[in-house]
């Protein structure tokens, strides 16, 4: 009877483990989700939940390799609030992790519906990092969230898209391999867009290494003294940035402005310099190829050799 309950104790902690794991199924326009599945690529983990953790596999792009359905294509303003939503049990980003945004455009011409997004076309619209204190504490915003809401930058140019949300958790990634990649890639066609030169643009695979110092960490002990957001700075919708970064109760997040029109001029060139880095964002280290120059009064600041950050 003992052995027998402490093997129901184990497979109950499996189970619990195994359950909180998460997807991200709807969409959300006009304030509202959507049907599950409907705008966005159903994921091969839409029944197990389970997280993809191989950064190098085509699945970190959309996690979507088995193809399950074929979502339709919703039509969105440039500069409108848009989500996603979690599901699961709990149905919400139960792990401690941060969160990123990215965009991609389909090569006019090509139905999104039918694009697989190879090579360097992502940038990043939004994201929630991790907030520390020097080496006190750290905490994660995302923690508990049961959707998120970004805007897409005014300056987005019309056309059709990719949205991939990306909730990276990372309370079990002290080891290569241990962080956990929660992914989905939504359909959209945005209307009524800017003239905005979207960037730094990354591939997945291929915008990490598996090495970033937010991607191989333990946040436990010792309790990390800043936290490095993965990826690229995101793109607040112009071509020299000009983002709007809120602080409220210590969480920072940035977003692009909702309402910024950016202006046609013959004075804004498509190869003009991608912008200075803010405070905390990749300013270099190997592979990188976005701006070095940081926000006054940040310095460029040799974390490893994977990773320069604006301090
Ligand atoms: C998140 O939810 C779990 C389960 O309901 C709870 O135990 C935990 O304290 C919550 N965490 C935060 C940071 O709110
Ligand atoms: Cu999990």
């Amino acid at each position: 009877m003992k052995s027998f309950l402490s093997i129901a104790g184990a497979l109950l902690l499996a189970a619990t483990q195994v359950s909180s794991h998460y997807t991200w199924p709807d969409f959300i326009v006009n304030g509202s989700p959507t049907s599950d599945w409907q705008y966005v690529r159903k994921t091969n983990n839409y029944q197990d939940l389970n997280p993809q953790t191989d950064v190098t596999s085509n699945d970190i792009r959309c996690y979507n390799t088995q193809k399950l359905n074929t979502p339709s294509t919703v039509s969105v303003a440039a500069g409108s609030k848009v989500g996603f939503t979690v599901s699961g049990n709990p149905a919400s980003l139960y792990h401690a992790g941060v969160l990123n945004v990215y965009m991609a455009k389909a090569p006019s011409g090509t139905d999104v519906a039918s694009w697989d997004p190879t090579g360097a076309v992502w940038f990043k619209v939004y994201q929630i990092s991790a907030v520390t204190d020097g080496g006190s504490t750290i905490t994660f915003p995302t923690t508990n969230m049961t959707q998120i809401s970004f805007t897409i930058p005014a300056a987005t140019p019309s056309g059709q898209y990719l949205i991939r949300t990306e909730h990276i958790a990372i309370h079990s990634a002290s080891y290569y391999g241990g962080a956990q990649f929660y992914i989905a890639c939504a359909q959209v066609t945005v209307t009524n867009g800017g003239s905005g030169t979207p960037g730094p643009l990354v591939a997945f695979p291929g915008a990490y290494t598996g090495n970033e110092p937010g991607i191989l960490i333990n946040i436990y002990y010792p309790i990390p003294t800043t936290y490095v957001q993965p990826g690229p700075a995101v793109w607040t919708g112009g071509s020299s940035g000009g983002g709007v970064t809120t602080t409220n109760g210590g969480v920072t997040t940035t977003q692009a402005p909702p309402t910024t029109t950016i202006k046609t001029s013959a004075t804004v060139s498509a190869t003009s310099a991608p912008g200075t880095v803010a405070q905390y964002q990749q300013c270099g280290g190997q592979g990188y190829t976005g701006a070095t120059a940081c926000v006054s009064p940040f310095k460029c600041t040799v974390v490893n050799t994977y990773y320069s950050q604006c301090l």
